[in-house]
């Protein structure tokens, strides 16, 4: 298993996030991926390699243009309208809902977080940018290192990405890397690609992001959004639209889902990227749905994780994984090893 990282991920560090109606501290932080870091090693899953940068245009092939020069610049220019900001972080707080337009860009520079983002729980910082751009570098790196015939890769990535939509950021997510990910592959060559999202909470950046298409399927299991984040997105009758009708498959689970569900769920997602005849596989490798996750409500449990990448395994796709979610920080390397080794040593 290739692992692509780069330790600037750590530059992206949020403060505090509106929750609950208080500011706590961030649950998405640098210790997650050094964790997931020192357990690859301890337990010599392979090589770690520092990707090599992508063009800003790779990611224009998935965010729109005019998103991704506000991400650019956007700590400049919250620093520019108070000095004393370079010690704060900036969170969104006015959004254009319904009968609002966000066909113009606004000046203001809060009305632009808020034209260009979901919630207020994904504070943007001074290292923003370069992590997030670090973080797509791995997951295009570990897409391209699927077509020169590695059989799985793993993107340790952070921020992680499947909330983030073509122009817009939130649920912690400012890129979408398992949809530059994918991207990348058909880009290269492959006819089709199927993103498998098996983070707690539902994938609506990269649902979004495909919706209409019929080269990627995207198939999702995830805590029901009428309960949990993102909310607005994720229910079973969404199943794509125009070309891209049938290549959208959401299951959504309840709270208190435990292991034998999750894994039928799992069991009827695998059977649906079978028939669909792909040529590769991104996971979107959540590992919040670990029944001590701090803010899911899944009961998944370490042992489970050896058996989910062994399923995975057993489709012998191309696959590469990107890491998303899971803030149970003392579990979080043993769980999402377990995968990778369950992928290496299935059947
Ligand atoms: N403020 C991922 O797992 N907030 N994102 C939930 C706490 C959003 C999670 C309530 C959770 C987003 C990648
Ligand atoms: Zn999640």
């Amino acid at each position: 298993m290739l692992t692509f990282y780069n330790e600037q991920h750590s530059l992206h560090a949020g403060q505090a996030e509106m929750y609950r109606g208080a500011l706590v501290p961030c649950f998405e932080k640098p210790e997650r991926a050094d964790f997931v870091l020192s357990e690859l090693q301890r337990r010599n899953l392979g090589q770690i390699v520092i990707p090599q940068c992508v063009p800003l245009m790779s990611l224009e092939r998935i965010h729109s243009q005019r998103y991704l020069e506000f991400l650019r610049h956007a700590w400049p220019e919250w620093v520019a309208l108070d000095p004393a900001n370079a010690t704060r972080d900036a969170l969104p707080s006015v959004w254009p809902v319904r009968t609002l337009r966000s066909d113009l860009e606004p000046v203001n520079f809060s009305a632009k977080m808020g034209l260009y983002s979901m919630d207020s729980g994904t504070p943007l910082t001074s290292g923003t940018w370069v992590a997030a751009k670090a973080g797509a570098d791995c997951a295009v790196n570990a897409a391209h290192a699927l077509r020169l015939g590695e059989r799985g890769t793993f993107a340790l990535t952070r921020p992680p990405g499947h909330h983030a939509g073509s122009d817009f950021f939130g649920g912690y997510c400012f890129l979408n890397n398992a949809a530059l990910a994918a991207q990348h592959l058909l880009d290269d060559g492959a006819r089709r690609v199927a993103i498998l999202d098996i983070d707690y909470h539902h994938g609506n950046g990269t649902q979004s992001i495909f919706y209409e298409r019929n080269d990627v399927l995207f198939i999702s299991i995830h805590g029901d959004p009428r309960t949990e984040f993102p909310f607005y997105l994720g229910h079973a009758d969404e199943t794509g639209q125009g070309a891209g009708l049938g290549f959208n498959v959401n299951i959504p689970l309840p709270v208190g889902t435990g292991s034998a569900t999750w894994l039928m769920a799992l069991e009827t997602a695998c059977l649906r990227i079978t028939a669909n005849k792909v040529d590769a596989l991104v996971v979107s490798l959540g590992v919040d749905t670990f029944a001590g996750d701090p803010i899911s409500g899944f009961q998944l449990q370490s042992a489970d994780y050896l058996r989910i990448g062994e399923r995975i395994g057993t489709m012998a796709l191309p696959t590469a994984f990107v890491f998303e979610g899971g803030y149970a920080v003392n579990e979080i390397g043993v769980n999402v090893v377990n995968v990778l080794e369950g992928f290496e040593t299935a059947p």
